[in-house]
């Protein structure tokens, strides 16, 4: 009946040289070429409106929808019996989950503070995030959104911390993954696994995104997790 039946995955679309302007939506989307399923995107922030969690990402596949990044993978997962995983160990396998919680519930944050919070990065991602909006919805979209991201930051608490702080929060998150990746190819061995989609997503947020600033200068500092994080755009998104 040409029902078109592949997998839509919603997101906000490329932005800052990144396969997508949020890492959730960036880490479904590596997880789909690296368990190479057929799929689309389509890149527009109004999808928000009809996201069963009112977030993006979230799947349409055939008559199921799915939000979260996290709920998104388990599905895909066991629908189309991907094994990313299979060469782990259990305990190997519950090291990934938590990595991966880290990552989605505090690095997240000092991404989110560094966009939208630090003034000078702000200027940019503005211009960048609201590029083509006619006056008078260039300036008050870019600042009622600022103001609402800025409350949500303040009551997780990172926006607590100094400027300075946040800087050594995220550092210690990129000193540690580095340390874990050591001369590997990816974070498991020498085969890809869920969580290297969940770490490509994160950290090239901050390696491979065309902003300059303190946060984004520590994560490039570290050869490792630069060339990682190339090698995986390079394999499946060049
Ligand atoms: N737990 C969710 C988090 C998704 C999320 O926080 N998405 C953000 C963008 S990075 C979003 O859609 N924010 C819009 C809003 O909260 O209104 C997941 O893993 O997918």
């Amino acid at each position: 009946m040409g029902t078109h039946k592949m997998i839509k995955l919603y997101g906000f679309g490329k932005k800052l040289g990144l396969i997508d302007a949020s890492p959730f939506v960036g880490k479904v989307h590596t997880f789909l070429k690296m368990a190479s399923l057929e799929y689309e995107t389509v890149s527009n922030p109004r999808s928000i409106g009809k996201s069963p969690k009112g977030k993006l990402p979230f799947i349409e596949d055939g008559d199921n929808t799915i939000g979260d990044s996290q709920l998104i993978i388990e599905y895909l997962t066991e629908k189309y019996a991907v094994d990313l995983d299979s060469h782990l160990s259990q305990q190997e396998k519950a090291n990934a989950y938590l990595l991966g919680k880290s990552l989605d519930e505090n690095l997240y944050w000092c991404l989110v503070w560094s966009r939208w919070q630090h003034e000078d990065t702000w200027q940019i991602v503005k211009n960048v995030f609201f590029k083509g909006l006619p006056f008078p919805l260039s300036y008050n979209i870019p600042k009622t959104l600022r103001k609402k991201v800025m409350k949500s930051l303040y009551a997780q608490g990172i926006s607590r911390h100094s400027e300075q702080e946040i800087v050594e929060i995220a550092g210690h998150t990129f000193q540690a993954l580095s340390d874990l990746l050591a001369d590997k190819r990816y974070f498991f061995g020498d085969k890809v696994s869920t969580f290297d989609a969940t770490a490509y997503a994160f950290i090239s947020a901050f390696n491979q995104a065309a902003l300059d600033n303190d946060i984004n200068r520590k994560a490039k500092s570290f050869d490792n997790l630069q060339a990682y994080t190339d090698r995986i755009k390079q394999q499946y998104f060049d």
